[in-house]
């Protein structure tokens, strides 16, 4: 009889998972499970499949030639009843194990599913904390409670203080928290960002982007590019290779997007991160290692430090606290349909178009471009929150709902009513034109707000602010934009509207309302 039946996920491919950590080769056995219901629960994009099922296949290779007994059932084993459930039943019936362990899912879905399992099976189930991550879900409770406002930058100064990352004793290195005011620099002309580093797919992976191309092609997106670390050993020569060449320059052209520039001076880490293949602190080390030898300048560091120890650890705590009530909340009552053009990248406005692409190319898309591109048009669009998360959710290849559902819902389109952002991120076309080179080879006019050829950034962003102008009111961080619309020629306001009820309906109907 196997003593303990230890679960490794997609997501968990760590060798420091907790629920390996007392592991006994010769007692025990740890199951991988490759099913088809992860693979269409949304309809991931090609290279996201391909990614998890080759950085399985690679774990469950390493792991074995260490002499642990691995199970590893692949997506094509004709038995395979192709969900977690059904295989972790096979499993207990082929083994009969004294317990089973597992780490705490990602998915909130996937652990109403595992708390399951002990009465189903009749079996012990351990579902331990995920120790990869920085803070532990106590410790963001603990921090959240009582609290009114659960702002990313005062649990980010906890982490710090806990952590002691750029700590100088009790103090912040630098004398301040956060040097993002340095950290908006658009891409000037002729600095061309180092390109990122190559990882061609090996036989593993060519494999497994076979069998995705055979199975999933009906899935939004493309496969040639796959360009993905897939082992640890890979996600750290990525890390390496964006220390020394990249992170220099992180911090002053963050929010920049430039034309044929997909990844600028980005990390491409977050697979890597939340596959399991590297740890943050690992990456946080690395970083704070280049500051203090004097690679890299402090509002680089603090700014890629603070996306990791704040931001990522900040988003996995709201998502357990808030969920399952946090993903139906609707605070702006938004209710369109997705326009086609999320699929198609044939909107006519350049930065629109430039992210479908290159996400339906490299399953990636910046911080910027998912925030100011992609999610402020459906913001302001008034897109309904289901259909913009399971665009975000099967489009990137670093997808997974306790990272992508705060950033879209609570970031992106203020559908929590300000739990995560104090205010909504939403921004005319003169925010893209600033921060980018799209606007100028545009067949819409940035400067113009109504009339033939007027920028649809402006005449959405000015119908949402007047949509919502009401329950702005009493929010003082939006005073300005309200200022404005207060003095706006009311002619010009009313031909804007028009505009966009006109621009909406055409690509983003309204659902037929129910029958009475
Ligand atoms: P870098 O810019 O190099 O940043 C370094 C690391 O910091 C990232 O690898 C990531 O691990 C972390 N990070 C940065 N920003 C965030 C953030 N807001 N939340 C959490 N971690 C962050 N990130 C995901 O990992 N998965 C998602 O599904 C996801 N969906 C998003 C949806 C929307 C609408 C928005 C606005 C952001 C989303 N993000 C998501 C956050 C962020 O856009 C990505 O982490 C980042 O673009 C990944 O690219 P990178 O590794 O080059 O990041
Ligand atoms: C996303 C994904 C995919 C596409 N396929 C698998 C799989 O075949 N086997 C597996 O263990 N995990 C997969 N995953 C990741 C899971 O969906 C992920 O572990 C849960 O969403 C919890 O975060």
């Amino acid at each position: 009889m196997v003593a303990a039946l230890r679960l490794v996920l997609g997501d968990q491919l760590s060798r420091r998972l907790s629920a390996l950590e007392d592991l006994d080769p010769a007692r025990d056995v740890v199951l991988l499970m490759e099913v088809e219901a992860e693979c269409t629960y949304a309809l991931h994009h090609p290279q996201k499949i391909a990614l998890i099922l080759s950085a399985m296949r690679h774990f469950s290779r390493a792991l074995a030639a260490r002499g642990v007994r691995v199970e590893h059932i692949r997506l094509e084993d004709p038995d395979n009843t192709q969900s977690f459930a059904g295989e972790v039943a096979r499993a207990v019936a082929r083994h009969r194990p004294g317990r089973i362990v597992c780490t705490h899912p990602g998915e909130w879905r996937v652990l109403q599913d595992m708390l399951g399992w002990e009465a189903s099976l009749g079996v012990p189930v351990e579902i331990r904390e995920d120790s990869r991550f920085l803070a532990t879900l106590g410790f963001f409770r603990t921090w959240a409670a009582g609290r009114k406002q659960l702002r990313m930058e005062f649990f980010y100064r906890e982490m710090r203080r806990a952590t002691g990352y750029l700590m100088e004793g009790a103090e912040p290195a630098g004398g301040a928290w956060n040097f993002d005011a340095e950290n908006r620099k658009p891409l000037p002309p002729g600095l061309a960002p180092p390109p990122a580093p190559r990882f061609p797919p090996d036989e593993i992976t060519r494999e497994a982007m076979a069998l995705v191309a055979r199975r999933f092609a009906r899935h939004f997106g493309t496969l040639d590019g796959f360009n993905w670390p897939v082992t640890a050993k890979e996600a750290r020569a990525a890390l390496a290779a964006f220390i020394a060449e990249r992170l220099p320059r992180f911090g002053d052209h963050q929010d920049a997007m430039a034309e044929g520039q997909a990844t600028l001076f980005h990390s491409l880490l977050s697979t890597s991160l939340n596959l399991g293949l590297l740890l943050p602190r690992e990456a946080c080390d690395a970083a704070e290692a280049a500051w203090r030898s004097g690679q890299a300048p402090l509002n680089a560091v603090e700014g890629f430090i603070r996306q990791i120890l704040g931001w990522r650890e900040y988003v996995r705590g709201l998502y357990w606290l808030k969920m399952p009530a946090y993903r139906d909340l609707n605070a702006l009552e938004a209710r369109r349909a997705l326009p086609d053009f999320y699929w198609t990248g044939e909107s006519g406005m350049r930065c629109l178009d430039a992210v479908v692409r290159q996400t339906r190319d490299l399953a990636y898309a910046h911080h910027i471009q998912r925030l100011m591109v992609t999610g402020n048009f459906a913001l302001l669009a008034g897109i309904h929150p289901d259909a913009v998360n399971d665009w975000y959710l099967r489009v990137y290849a670093d997808a997974f709902e306790w990272v992508e559902l705060p950033n879209t819902h609570g970031m992106a389109l203020h559908a929590d009513g300000g739990i995560m952002a104090s205010k909504p991120y939403a921004a005319s076309g003169a925010y893209i034109a600033r921060m980018s080179d799209h606007c100028a080879r545009c067949r819409f006019d940035v400067k113009r707000g109504t009339g033939e050829g007027a920028c649809p950034f402006n005449f959405l962003y000015w119908d949402f602010i007047a949509r919502h102008a009401a329950r702005f009111a009493a929010n003082p961080r939006m005073a300005m934009p309200l200022a404005a619309l207060r003095k706006m020629d009311p002619a010009k306001l009313a031909a804007m509207r028009a505009e966009a009820r006109a621009f909406l309906d055409r690509h983003a109907p309204l659902p037929a309302e129910a029958p009475g």
